[in-house]
């Protein structure tokens, strides 16, 4: 059975009321659209062996194409998870104060085993899943729905970063109303932001670098890290991720970044010239040493401030979670051209940019998020929806 329009349609009424225009995505979701196609094929022929098809898969939807009642759920949900009480050993991490902070603890700790490794997208992919698990189970989210519910509230969102990049500021999503992700911080006095350790591409002061005073996450409370801060002249010092350090969620949000390395051109590059996982996921991470960021890093330092711009750190800042959507679609995307031969490539070893000098990594190796899931192995979540995993995106 080839994947019926007809079952699809209803999702293209949905609209959003804000007066910004996207940028045009039309290049990414057409291959999304191919990709989806392809894998239902791949479905019709048999190879989806558990209880997961593609008519019962939750569906992550654009942050673009919810109602504000949706984004406010997803919030509320996300608010929710910062306020419940933190399950990580406070002997071992006295910072973890919240449930929030036990996914951002995992993140802060594995840092240098899971970027430019084997496992940076399948231990992200699964992060995310884990997360999107919480927000569900343990704080009343309902977006978490089956296709054939898809006028219910939506599945976790995620955001086509390439729709905003023109001028993220104004998009609904930044502009600190009750249904964005929050504003931009205010402006405070700063320097170009070193964000590669190579010190190139210093990005230049945006209109923020302050706490967020707007919209659903105003007055937030960091409280781990930064490790590796990058607004280090705002008196912002770097801690070593265990301690309790409260301070207030700044953000600098620019669109000097994005509009060099977050656009729609940059996605299709990315995902129509690079054929093989290495160079995909190279790619996709940034090159530091030519001064690169890829779509990835582009996609953090947009955010910037801090904790958005610590690689250790930057789950602390919500939208890390919408972000991190847009990449592991990004990857479904790459997959579902050729599932056969990309569904479970692997590539890179088990070190961030193999040092120390390390073994590769493998599709048995496990990946591990502390109180918040059980151990999984690679190969479980190279799928969306073959193994435990059952979602697609829209
Ligand atoms: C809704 O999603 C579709 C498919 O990804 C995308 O083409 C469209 O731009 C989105 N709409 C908005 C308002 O973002
Ligand atoms: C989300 O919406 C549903 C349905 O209206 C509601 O039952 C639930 O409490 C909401 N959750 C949050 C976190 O707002
Ligand atoms: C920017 O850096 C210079 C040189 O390190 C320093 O003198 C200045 O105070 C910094 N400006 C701000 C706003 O931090
Ligand atoms: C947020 O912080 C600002 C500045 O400190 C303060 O004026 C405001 O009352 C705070 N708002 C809330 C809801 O706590
Ligand atoms: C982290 O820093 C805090 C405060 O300086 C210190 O008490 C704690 O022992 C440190 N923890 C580790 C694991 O280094
Ligand atoms: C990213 O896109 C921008 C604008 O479309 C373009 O100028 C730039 O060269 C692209 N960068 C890469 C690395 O492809
Ligand atoms: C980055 O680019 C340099 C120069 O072209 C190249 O030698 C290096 O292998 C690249 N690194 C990565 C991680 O792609
Ligand atoms: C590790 O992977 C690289 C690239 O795929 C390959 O060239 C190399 O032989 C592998 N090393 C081992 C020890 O298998
Ligand atoms: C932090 O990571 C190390 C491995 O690098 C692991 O042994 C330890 O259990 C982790 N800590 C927590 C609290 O998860
Ligand atoms: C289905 O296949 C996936 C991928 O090979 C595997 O991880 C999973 O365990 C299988 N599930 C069942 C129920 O056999
Ligand atoms: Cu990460």
């Amino acid at each position: 059975m080839r994947f019926s329009s007809v079952v699809w349609a209803p999702l293209f009424v949905l609209s959003t009321v804000a007066a910004y225009t996207p940028a045009s995505t039309a290049n990414t979701d057409q291959l999304a659209a191919d990709g989806l196609s392809n894998l239902a094929t791949w479905a019709a022929d048999g190879n989806l062996n558990g209880s997961c098809t593609l008519e019962n898969a939750a569906v992550r939807r654009e942050w673009g194409n919810l109602t504000n009642t949706e984004r406010q759920n997803y919030t509320n949900a996300v608010l929710c998870l910062m306020a419940l009480p933190a399950k990580t050993d406070a002997t071992l991490v006295p910072g973890a104060k919240t449930r929030y902070d036990d996914f951002l603890y995992q993140h802060i700790n594995q840092t240098l085993t899971i970027h430019q490794t084997a496992n940076f997208l399948s231990w992200h992919r699964w992060f995310v899943y884990t997360y999107e698990q919480a927000l569900r189970n343990e704080c009343g989210y309902t977006g978490y729905q089956p296709v054939s519910l898809v006028s219910q509230p939506c599945a976790m969102p995620y955001l086509t970063t390439p729709s905003t990049a023109a001028d993220p500021l104004d998009s609904p999503i930044f502009d600190g109303g009750d249904y964005s992700m929050s504003g931009n911080g205010v402006y405070e006095a700063h320097n170009c932001t070193e964000a590669l350790p190579t010190d190139l591409n210093c990005i230049p002061a945006g209109q923020g670098g302050g706490c967020i005073y707007s919209g659903p996450f105003k007055n937030s409370t960091v409280h781990l890290g930064p490790v590796d801060a990058t607004l280090a002249e705002s008196g912002i010092v770097d801690n070593n991720g265990t301690s309790y350090n409260p301070r207030c969620l700044k953000r600098d949000v620019s669109s000097w970044v994005s509009t060099r390395w977050s656009t729609e051109e940059n996605s299709t590059t990315l995902l129509t010239e690079n054929s093989d996982i290495a160079s995909f996921q190279d790619t996709m991470q940034g090159n530091f040493t030519l001064g690169e960021y890829g779509v990835h890093g582009a996609g953090h330092f947009t955010i910037g401030g801090d904790p958005g711009g610590d690689i250790y750190t930057s789950p602390g800042d919500p939208m890390f979670w919408l972000h991190h959507g847009q990449i592991d679609r990004t990857w479904w995307i790459w997959q579902n051209q050729d599932i056969a031969n990309r569904q479970n490539a692997i590539s890179g070893t088990i070190t961030m940019f193999n040092s120390p000098a390390s073994r590769n990594g493998t599709l048995e190796d496990m990946l591990y998020l502390g109180v918040n899931a059980d151990g999984i192995a690679i190969k479980d979540v190279m799928s969306t929806v073959e193994g435990p995993l059952c979602y697609i995106y829209m």
